[in-house]
């Protein structure tokens, strides 16, 4: 059976850790000592995780003589148990205690989703057994009886194991003892036995579980007789081994190796390729969740909107000036076109901000944003950049020009549309009249004060007025707001367009008016003034005037605040 068996996993820890005592076959539990290891430890396709005492008292840089106390040992269980889903069994030393202790023990236990603790039959404060076994003075087995019975009477859930670990050998009482003592904690109510050896030879072990003869299941640990093969194990009847320190140890090491390689060489150069990434630390920590639930719950429900800026132009009209960058680079009062744009979306709470460059991409400041490359940038439109960017539309994403300048206000009311789709649109009539990019609107009703909050909803964007058209309505100034069902009915549209031949001539006005034909209702916000295109160097001239009224305390001058 795999560890991640749904049907397995349906059971709760506490019966699996059972399960594994009670089934014929040999099964195997790892040592864990935190969160990182517990989970490395069920990624590996263990079945169950031993918290080893020894391991955790190591990490946290004690020794294993009960010198972090028993409440922070069960801190860190509940990191364990956190991180991975399966059966923990504690080695809970002695019990920290009497059988008073043993009591409380196993009922926070309990209540952190442990699903057993291993007892064994010394004196607290206890000391490993690896050291100075022989010396180690030995729990009287009545008390010992007492403390199983009393953690046995103290468990809520019937499946939560007590598992008794018989020092016997380890302390030189011989095997007769070790089969006495055993036979007195299965009859105090241990669902298991640990039988302990320090011998580099299984043969102790053997013996022991000839003449146990299966009388309750048997836990063996072989971190000194590790040459034995698993096969002499299985033969011998033994329900379950303990790989006791493993992590704990090659944790050791690789820090170590990789500490003085590090402090010798002054340089990272030659261990990254020899660690676990970053991101494979973010994976183990889940990160991939905390983005999930991060899109449910924060922002008040809705994810955070994304921005795509469309910036694979050189810029007509300024070719003077994007000899070695493009145009939204061009610095403005200070800094370059695409900053004050970042800076505005940043502003807005918008940080995931995808550029599409092309002409000079590679003089693009990319800190703070993800930059796409158009490839074909010279020899297509505004869609094709857009398809570049399209994996963005998995948020809510605001599509815009990259040579727009605006008043906060003008992003900030548009992200409050809850509409699919929604653009701003310019009702003033001061554009001026040299502008290459006019991009007229024509909605469904005029700007009109009168009217405020009433829906107006977009008719088309056009360069060139048919005669039938009538006077525009405003100008859409390179904003295209896509909410929620918005975003997969754009990404179809888009995928349509990209059928036509004409494909690479489309622009955004195109991608908009698409949709509007296509039954879709684009909503208009509109504004007076307050924002800037930047198509030519009178427009870059005013840009800086515009710039000024943004910049706090200045006193700009207003004439910046007309239309593109
Ligand atoms: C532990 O892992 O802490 C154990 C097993 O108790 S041993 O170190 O082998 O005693
Ligand atoms: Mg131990």
């Amino acid at each position: 059976m795999n560890a991640h068996d749904p049907n397995l996993l349906a059971t709760s820890r506490s019966a699996r850790l059972r399960q594994m005592l009670r089934s014929n076959e040999l099964e195997f539990i790892m040592e864990a000592h935190n969160g990182l290891s517990a989970r490395i430890v069920r990624e590996a396709g263990f079945k169950g995780i031993w918290a080893s005492g020894l391991a955790i008292s190591a990490q946290f840089g004690v020794r294993d003589n009960n010198e972090a106390s028993w409440t922070q040992v069960v801190d860190n269980l509940e990191f364990m148990a956190d991180a991975s889903d399966l059966p923990i069994l504690l080695d809970g030393d002695t019990g920290y205690g009497n059988f008073n202790n043993v009591r409380r023990l196993v009922r926070k236990l309990e209540q952190r989703g442990i699903a057993g603790v291993c007892i064994e039959d010394k004196i607290f404060p206890k000391t490993n057994s690896f050291i100075g076994g022989e010396q180690q003075p030995l729990a009287d087995i009545d008390e010992f009886c007492g403390k199983i019975k009393a953690g046995k009477d103290s468990q809520a859930d019937d499946d939560f194991s007590i598992v008794a670990r018989v020092e016997a050998l380890i302390a030189g009482w011989g095997m007769e003892e070790a089969l006495r003592r055993a036979e007195a904690y299965r009859q105090a109510g241990a669902d298991a036995i640990l039988i302990h050896s320090k011998l580099s030879k299984a043969d102790e072990i053997v013996t022991f579980a000839r003449e146990w003869a299966g009388r309750a299941p048997l836990v063996i640990v072989p971190t000194k007789y590790y040459s034995t093969p698993t096969d002499v194990f299985r033969k011998a009847g033994i329900s379950l081994v303990i790989w006791a320190n493993h992590l704990i140890r090659v944790a050791a090491s690789s820090m170590q190796a990789v500490a003085r390689e590090i402090h010798d060489s002054q340089t990272l150069v030659n261990v990254e390729d020899r660690i676990a990434t970053v991101n494979e630390i973010f994976r183990l920590q889940d990160a991939d969740e905390y983005s999930a639930a991060e899109k449910i719950y924060l922002t008040g429900g809705q994810a955070p909107s994304s921005a795509v800026v469309l910036a694979a132009g050189r810029g007509k009209g300024l070719e003077a000036l994007t000899e070695d960058k493009p145009k939204i680079m061009l610095p403005v009062a200070g800094k370059p076109l695409l900053r004050w744009l970042v800076d505005g979306f940043k502003n807005q709470g918008i940080n995931d901000i995808t550029v599409v460059g092309g002409y000079k991409a590679e003089a693009i400041d990319a800190a703070g944003i993800k930059l796409v490359r158009n490839e074909r940038h010279a020899a297509t439109g505004e869609l094709a950049s857009l398809a570049c960017a399209a994996d963005s539309l998995e948020t809510d994403t605001v599509v815009s020009y990259g040579d727009l300048m605006f008043r906060s206000y003008i992003l900030r009311d548009l992200l409050e549309t809850d509409a699919p789709f929604s653009v701003v649109v310019d009702s003033s009539e001061s554009a001026p009249s040299n502008q290459s990019v006019r991009d007229f609107a024509w909605c469904s009703a005029a700007d009109d004060r009168d009217l405020f909050g009433q829906k107006v909803l977009l008719r088309k964007i056009s360069d060139t007025p048919a005669a039938t058209d009538g006077e525009p309505h405003g100008r859409w100034i390179g904003l295209l707001n896509v909410r929620g069902e918005g975003r997969a009915r754009l990404q179809k549209l888009l995928a349509e367009l990209r059928q036509r031949p004409d494909f690479d001539s489309l622009d955004m006005p195109d991608l908009i008016n698409a949709l509007v034909e296509a039954g879709e209702k684009v909503e208009v916000r509109y504004v007076h003034g307050h924002w800037r295109g930047v198509n030519d160097l009178e427009d870059f001239r005013r840009a800086g005037d515009f710039a000024h009224t943004q910049t706090p305390y200045a006193l700009g001058n207003n004439d910046g605040e007309t239309a593109r």
